[in-house]
Parts: C-alpha cells; structure tokens; sequence
C-alpha cells in the first residue's frame, strides 16, 4: 500500500504555538468570569476531557439528496479510507475516538484486521448499524415492502438474519450495541395492517435480542416518517419506548433529532425518556423541515443546550439507572467538507454539554419553586451566552489536539492531498437517505 498522507503531531503543534497566548488570555479572563459564580474552570476542563461522540462511517463521504449527489475531490472509497478521515478528526478535536459502522456500506471480509487497522489510529468501534432499508445487490428477498415487519416471515427471517450477522461482526471488532433503524412503513391508507406490522416488527426484534451478547445494548430509533409517506411502523417515541420496554433491559430507546414532527419538543422527549429509564443513545444533527440532517447545532444551538441540559441535570442529580447515552453524529455533508463538519459538529455537541454544567441548578430549582417564569429562563440564557470556546480549546490542546481545529486542517492541505491520491468514482459506498 502507497503511504498516505497524514496530520502528524508536529504539524499540530506549530499551529498551536501562534494560538497558545491567546487562548491563555481568554482562558484566564473566563477563569475570572465562572469564579465569580464559584464555578471551577479546571473541573469543566476536566470533564469536557472525559466526553465523547462517534463518528459515522457514513458521514466522511459527501452525502446527498434524493435529487442528485455533488461529490467532493478525495473522497474515502472505501471503510480504510474513511477511517483515515475518522483518525484525522480524532486527531484534531479529540472527542471523536469512537466509529460507527453501518452494515453493509462498511462490510468488511476480516473484521479482526479492520479492528488493527482502526486501533492504529486510535480509533475504536461505537455501535453498529444495521441497514434493511435499501436492497443490497444479490440479495434473495426485496425490503421493498418492509424488513423487520413484512408480511412475509421469509423477509422477516433475512432481515433477522443481517441483524444477527451485524452482531457477530461488532464482536469481532469490539462493539458492544446495535442501532436498529427500519425503514418499514405505508405510503397509502389501509396498505399496512397498523397494529399487526408492529406486531411483526416486535416479534422480529424479540430474536434480534435473543442474539445479543449479554454486554451487549440494542437501540430502537425511531422515525417519523421518510421513506413511508403516511404511516411508519416505528414512528415516535412512544413506539420506541414500548418496544424497548417489552424487549428487555438490554434494549433502549434511540433519539436521533431529524426524526421528530416539526417543532417537536425534543427535549421533553429527552427528560420523558430519561425518567423511564430508557434513553440509550443519540444521534445528533440539526434540521428546519424534516430529517435534513444538517449539522448538529447550526440551525438551533438553543434546543441542543436543552438537550443537554436535561441530560446534565439527570447526570448531576445522579438519577436512578441513568447512565451516559451513546452519542453519535448522524449528518448528510452535501455542501461542505464532511471532515470539516464533523469536526465543528462535535464542537457543537461538546460546548452544549459544557454549558449545561453552567446552569446554577438550585437557583433555577428556587426559582421554579417560586414560580418565576423569566428568572428560571434567564438562568438558562446565562449559562447558554457564556462562550466556552477557552475550555474546549484547552481541554483539546491538552489531549494533543488543536486549538482551531479547521484553520489547522485546512492549513494542513489534507483534502488537496486525498484529492491526488484517491482519483474520484462515480459513487462511494456511503449516502444518507
Ligand atoms: C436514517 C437513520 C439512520 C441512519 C440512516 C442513514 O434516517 O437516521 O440512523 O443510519 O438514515
Ligand atoms: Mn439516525
Ligand atoms: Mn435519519
């Protein structure tokens, strides 16, 4: 194999040097600002150090619509390639340790070798997606007409089948959860029998379960609607709930942001689950009319604080059963550098979880006691305007990050180089539906 480009640490570090003082002045000033409102600037450095979001194998390929696809220069052709996007990404932000694959996009012969060649990036496997929403060349039986709940149990059976086949490949890699997301639905009143498709779906996902090895977690992600028009069989959270409460422990409820009605309140759907039990994992991107997985953050930074704030005041109040989701970024890059992003994304998701922990809570517990509708609102407002760009600076520069993520990879030349070594093709086994 020709040796391919690469970020190397000393190229990080001479980016750094022109940042640092900078940074520390800011750094010192914030310092300032939080002590005021006793709040240690250390121990959030520390634990924006701790959080982390997977990165989805998908997401480093140009996505597209259902109109056309504009590939970038230098696309990953295949999971080597965007692993080497991936390992750029965790390079620079720091966050971003974990992959996601989707299966079959990212089917590999020897998932052992995959495992290496992740590790010598420093990248491990997150959960693994499973896909019987699309035909896969070859393939005996359409999903044309539903997957998990098809009326026909020989369908049924295939799409078990590929579950329990993604399971066995996330062993073999190191992944301890499956994400399962249908595509099951109607387009036209009366085509699928309501109650009895959910019947299927769950009796179908009872032997999925079955299969999972006992550290393992199954994520039920629900979707309002896309590709079925008038009724998804999985459409909310209700749904979800349901059936990860009649599956089992080991399942849990999967909220992606792009799958709510419009003006959803998204979270309460958190705070909802969160108090059932049940909130396993995320997927993160942003959205104004449907499922359009723009990036996390770039259309409503205030409803991804909620979210976050729901999730902190949870974890600080070290609410019964709960444990950190599975965060993970779920995006279709159709006008910009996937890697560029991503990065940004996973800024995103990390500021909205750092400035949860500004909320003064009691304050905000007094202030709802007396009901004091705008002082409660203004308690969030200050937490959500304090610019914590500093901390995540810092906590990134002490990881071996950078301190400005995108001017360094665009400094770096990264993509011009890929553009030379990976000729384009004229489609690369990544898309978003
Ligand atoms: C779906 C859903 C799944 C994702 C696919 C590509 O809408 O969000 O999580 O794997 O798109
Ligand atoms: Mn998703
Ligand atoms: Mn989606």
């Amino acid at each position: 194999m020709a040796a391919r480009f690469g970020i190397d640490d000393e190229y990080i570090a001479s980016a750094n040097q022109k940042l640092r003082s900078t940074l520390e002045e800011d750094f010192e000033h914030l310092a300032r600002v939080l002590r005021r409102t006793h709040i240690d600037i250390e121990a959030l450095v520390a634990r924006a150090a701790r959080f982390t979001v997977a990165i989805p194998s998908w997401g480093v390929g140009t996505g597209g619509t259902r109109f056309a696809r504009f590939p970038g220069p230098g696309e990953p052709r295949d999971i080597h390639e965007k692993l080497d996007d991936c390992a750029v990404i965790f390079r620079l932000v720091r966050a971003t340790p974990a992959v996601s694959l989707h299966i079959p996009w990212d089917r590999t012969e020897n998932p052992a070798a995959l495992r290496a060649f992740a590790a010598e990036r420093g990248l491990r496997f997150d959960t693994m997606n499973s896909n019987t929403f699309q035909d896969q060349p070859g393939q005996a039986l359409s999903y044309k007409f539903g997957s998990l709940s098809h009326p026909d149990a020989a369908v049924r059976r295939q799409a078990i089948a590929h579950n329990v086949d993604c399971i066995q490949i996330g062993r073999a890699v190191g992944a301890t959860a499956l994400s399962v997301w249908i595509g099951d639905g109607g387009n036209f009143a009366g085509q699928m029998h309501i109650r009895g498709s959910l019947e299927r779906y769950l009796e179908s996902m009872r032997e999925i379960y079955s299969a999972l090895p006992a550290d393992w977690r199954l994520f039920v992600e629900h979707k309002e609607f896309e590709p079925a028009f008038y009724s998804t069989v999985v459409s909310d959270w209700g749904t979800s709930y349901y059936c990860a409460r009649e599956l089992g422990p080991q399942a849990w409820c999967l909220v992606d942001l792009g799958h709510h009605a419009p003006n959803a309140n998204i979270e309460m759907v958190v705070a909802r689950l969160l108090q059932l039990g049940k909130l396993g994992g995320f997927h993160f991107n942003d959205s104004k009319y449907g499922d359009d997985d723009l990036d996390a953050g770039s259309i409503k930074p205030f409803q991804l604080f909620l979210i976050f704030n729901e999730l902190v005041d949870a974890e600080l109040e070290g609410l019964e059963g709960f444990t950190t989701p599975a965060y993970m970024i779920d995006q279709s890059h159709n006008v910009t550098d996937p890697i560029e992003s991503l990065m940004v994304s996973a800024m995103e998701v990390l500021r909205a979880y750092v400035q949860a922990h500004l909320v003064d809570r009691e304050a905000l517990a007094d202030a709802q006691e007396r009901c004091d509708a705008l002082g409660a609102l203004a308690l969030l407002k200050a937490a959500y305007h304090t610019d914590v760009t500093p901390i995540l600076a810092t906590a990134r520069l002490a990881a071996g990050g950078a301190i400005d993520p995108v001017a360094t990879y665009r400094g770096s030349a990264y993509r011009q180089r890929k553009a030379e070594e990976r000729p384009s093709q004229d489609r690369v086994g990544a898309g978003i539906v």
